[in-house]
């Protein structure tokens, strides 16, 4: 029994010494293992009378757990450990870039998208969003374009193929859907921003197959004509920071919008050169209207209770008059020398306060 005594102090101190899982992995073997002293003892039962070896067997099986135990907690406490360990050494900052020889920038669609955003915030308007995929009726039946009528092909729609029940999808030609969707869905009053990929089939100097949009509407019961310039007047003046840039809204027809109008701006041409603010000539750079009776009745609104404005603008239009940027097929070219020169840092968002384009 001493004997024993002693084997199980050597073994438990053996354990309690381990550094690391590989060491105490070898007192392991060295103890329980086919050639281990515990297990060597055990073998030696068999020459022993059996009083002896039913005590010996006993206090044999009473070490062997024991010392199992004392592995398991030794193991369990080294693991931890070298988690700590690891943990303090493998330090991340999460916040550095990833690459900073190659960091990411943003593309003008997406900073002048952002831009629109950040003026029409402080207005109440909030961003909507809705599918590229349409049907019909919210590209074209609820916006008032009568069936068959030119306006419909002058939209130069992409369609999908048939479908068995006879209609078929199309990819949305202006984000004023995504309008006639959130307007089924709320009750006003309503006050968004619809900005968003939008597709005609044309493809030329200015014309590219997909292009961006942003449109806004309001719903309320009393708004009016006075409320829409003044909303324009406000954004065509932050977006191009340019301080008594002359506006004109000259009437206009759309389908969806009575009355309708379009918004010039002044510039100067130059030599060539155009410059935004005072000058002889005039610019188109969006559309408007008091949204038409038959709209707000087909998304579920009741025209004699509510009446609203909307516009909607050309995303890389207004890109290209901010920033000088002078061929729009350049946009989707993915030319990384391109959106070098004409990128912003991802991490300079712009802000009112803090300049839009810096
Ligand atoms: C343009 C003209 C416009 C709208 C878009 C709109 C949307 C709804 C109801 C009524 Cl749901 N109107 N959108 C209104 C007037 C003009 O866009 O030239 N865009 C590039």
């Amino acid at each position: 029994m001493d004997q024993l005594e002693q084997l199980r102090e050597e073994l438990l101190a053996e354990v309690a010494n381990a550094s690391d899982s590989v060491s105490l992995d070898a007192v392991r073997v060295s103890a329980l293992g086919k050639k281990g002293r515990v297990t060597a003892m055990m073998k030696g039962l068999g020459g022993m009378d059996p009083e002896a070896r039913k005590a010996t067997g006993q206090a044999l099986n009473v070490l062997k757990g024991e010392i199992s135990n004392a592995l398991e907690a030794r193991k369990t406490l080294l693991e931890e450990n070298e988690i700590s360990v690891r943990l303090a050494e493998e330090t991340i900052d999460v916040s550095l870039p990833v690459r900073p020889e190659q960091e990411g920038l943003l593309h003008p669609i997406s900073q002048t998208i952002e831009e629109v955003a950040e003026i029409f915030a402080p207005m109440g308007f909030e961003v909507a969003e809705g599918p590229d995929i349409e049907d019909d009726f919210h590209n074209f039946t609820a916006l008032n374009f009568p069936p068959d009528h030119p306006a419909r092909e002058m939209h130069d729609t992409f369609f999908l193929p048939l479908k068995e029940d006879g209609t078929r999808h199309l990819l949305r030609t202006h984000t004023s859907p995504v309008q006639v969707r959130v307007m089924q869905n709320t009750k006003p009053p309503i006050r968004i921003l619809a900005p968003g990929r939008t597709y005609r089939c044309d493809y030329d100097i200015t014309h590219t197959p997909m292009f961006h949009q942003v449109e806004g509407l309001v719903i309320d019961k009393a708004v009016h004509m006075g409320h829409l310039k003044s909303c324009i007047i406000e954004f065509v003046k932050a977006y191009f920071e340019v301080e008594n840039l002359p506006i004109r809204f000259r009437p206009s027809y759309f389908p969806f919008t009575e009355p309708s109008a379009e918004v010039d701006i002044g510039c100067s041409r130059e030599n060539g050169e155009l410059k935004i603010g005072a000058g002889a000539d005039w610019l188109e750079i969006l559309g408007c209207g008091m949204v038409h009776p038959n709209v707000l009745r087909s998304s579920g609104i009741d025209p004699d209770e509510y009446q609203g404005f909307a516009f909607g603008l050309g995303v890389e239009r207004i890109a290209m008059l901010k920033y000088g940027i002078p061929d729009l097929r350049t946009f989707f070219d993915s030319d990384l020398r391109w959106l070098r020169h004409y990128g912003f840092a991802a991490l300079d968002v712009p802000t009112l306060a803090g300049g839009l384009s810096r």
